[in-house]
């Protein structure tokens, strides 16, 4: 039998704003509440990135610090901060949230073309990124935009820097990475050393497809805003928890019952080293 789904909540994201989307959560209680809506609808993960009053991102820890207690006070959902920050950031800038010892975090184990940008991640940093979660006890989540960048992570296992089996992200369809095609997944996932979970975030219209396949392959769904604005073709997303919503009922539909926040800590190995 397949395992339980995991669903992640996307709920932000660093480039996605309000003028294109209104109910893009961006103040720490908006965060909050739309996190704590999403673990309603059947998300067991939120992947968190904080911004600025001014909309604009930022890695501070403090407001990092007061989005974590805000959702912990009132959850148990498994807290996954970002890493990747925003484009441009320095790796300090981007690391710093790993030292609130979230449940999570985010780990980019390559560059990328990013649309006109260029997404940084050197060697050398993501063997700083890693041993800093490994350290405080934070589970990595392998962000796997292109398919090189699931070699470097199992690199890093060579290295003894992380350790298998390993929790993978494919974000597949950022204009200059990876398409988001069924067969782009496909490949993405004959990669995997056996053990290994993976989930998927679609980009853009990628997001329901490919969130439909790993519910039937046995993958995880990451959905939300920070990844798709729309709920369908011309209309905008309410929410993320409109999106988490949709993935549980299809999930149900197809069979495949979705993880509480527990379930999900089991099968990822959270807390348990
Ligand atoms: N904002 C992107 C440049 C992550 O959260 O770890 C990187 C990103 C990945 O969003
Ligand atoms: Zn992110």
């Amino acid at each position: 039998m397949m395992e339980k789904l995991i669903i992640t909540a996307a709920l932000t994201g660093a480039e996605t704003t309000k003028e294109a989307n209104p109910a893009l959560p961006v103040t720490p209680e908006e965060i909050i509440e739309s996190a704590l809506r999403c673990v309603q609808a059947g998300a067991s993960i939120v992947h968190l990135h904080a911004r600025n009053r001014d909309g604009s991102s930022t890695q501070d820890p403090a407001v990092y610090k007061e989005i974590i207690d805000g959702i912990r006070e009132r959850s148990d959902v498994i807290i996954q901060v970002s890493t990747g920050g925003a484009v441009g950031m320095s790796a300090q800038e981007r690391l710093q949230p790993v030292d609130l010892r979230p449940d999570m975090a985010t780990l980019s184990t390559g560059s990328v073309n990013f649309g006109e940008d260029i997404f940084v991640n050197t060697m050398e940093d993501i063997r700083t990124f890693a041993r800093a979660m490994v350290e405080r006890g934070v589970t990595p989540e392998i962000e796997a935009f292109d398919s090189g960048m699931i070699n470097n992570a199992l690199t890093l296992v060579k290295e003894g820097i992380l350790q298998l089996p390993l929790h993978f992200d494919f974000v597949l369809g950022v204009p200059g990475a990876m398409p988001g095609t069924p067969e782009a997944l496909m490949y993405m996932r004959s990669l995997l050393p056996p053990g290994c979970t993976w989930s998927v975030a679609g980009i853009g219209r990628a997001e329901l497809p490919l969130g439909v396949m790993a519910i039937i392959l046995g993958g995880h769904v990451r959905v939300g805003l920070e990844d798709n604005i729309y709920y369908k073709k011309g209309q905008l997303a309410k929410g993320n928890e409109e999106l988490v919503a949709r993935i549980a009922r299809l999930a149900a539909e197809l069979g495949r019952e979705v993880a509480t926040p527990a379930e999900a800590r089991k099968i990822l190995n959270i807390g348990g080293l």
